[in-house]
């Protein structure tokens, strides 16, 4: 029997980095696509197991506890696994700092410039160079931490924030920024790539 049930949508950054937690930490998934554009994220059954009627949802086959909110869900499968959790508990601080900030200053620059490079989302040209410009100074930023630090939390392993903060970042191209002007993120993304199980979203949920 698989672990958990993953309700998601591929494309979407938030689902990839769940999918992709739990496949680096090695728990078996079931997946159920969630058909957004037919507003499917909104109805009742959805909203009763995830009150912020978003994907992702996670929920254990084991207890039937349901997980909201990736960067939660993904602090919880590090505990859950003892995996990508950080080794001290200054790191594990460290940790949930970076997710936060992941959320505050990088995620909505890259999910919304790729948004509007896609169609999704629809935005005045001054919206969308705010997005952008929001995106390149959150680059910015973690390149200058990643040249100090090999992971982002500071210690000698990953954890769960780098998964979480890959989790943007590999939609950076996908946005139309080059990653090759953040030659330490880069490097970083390509040691996360290399990691064992990495996988790509295609290799981890079914399109429909
Ligand atoms: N902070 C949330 C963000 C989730 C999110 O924004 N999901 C998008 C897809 S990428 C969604 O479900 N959008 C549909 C909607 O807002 O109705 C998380 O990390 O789980």
């Amino acid at each position: 029997m698989s672990h958990y049930t993953l309700h998601g949508i591929w494309a979407s950054g938030p689902t990839y980095k769940v999918a992709l937690m739990l496949a680096l930490t090695g728990a078996k998934f079931d997946y159920v696509h969630v058909d957004l554009l037919k507003g499917a994220q909104k109805q009742p059954d959805y909203v009763k197991k995830n009150p912020f009627g978003v994907v992702p949802t996670l929920i254990s086959n084991t207890t039937g506890h349901v997980y909201c909110q990736s960067g939660a869900i993904l602090e919880h499968l590090a505990h859950a696994s003892g995996k990508y959790l950080g080794q001290t508990s200054d790191e594990q601080h460290s940790a949930k700092g970076w997710v936060l900030w992941g959320w505050d200053r990088l995620a909505r620059g890259v999910y919304r410039s790729r948004a509007a490079k896609f169609g999704f989302m629809k935005m005045p040209p001054d919206v969308a160079d705010h997005y952008r410009a929001d995106a390149l100074s959150a680059l910015k930023f973690l390149d200058e931490r990643l040249a100090a630090h090999k992971w982002i939390a500071g210690g000698a392993q990953p954890t769960y924030a780098d998964i979480d903060l890959y989790g943007v970042v590999h939609y950076v191209p996908q946005a139309g920024m080059d990653l090759s002007d953040f030659p330490h993120v880069a490097a970083w993304a390509a040691k996360i790539e290399a990691l064992p199980h990495f996988a790509q979203p295609e290799a981890l949920m079914s399109k429909g």
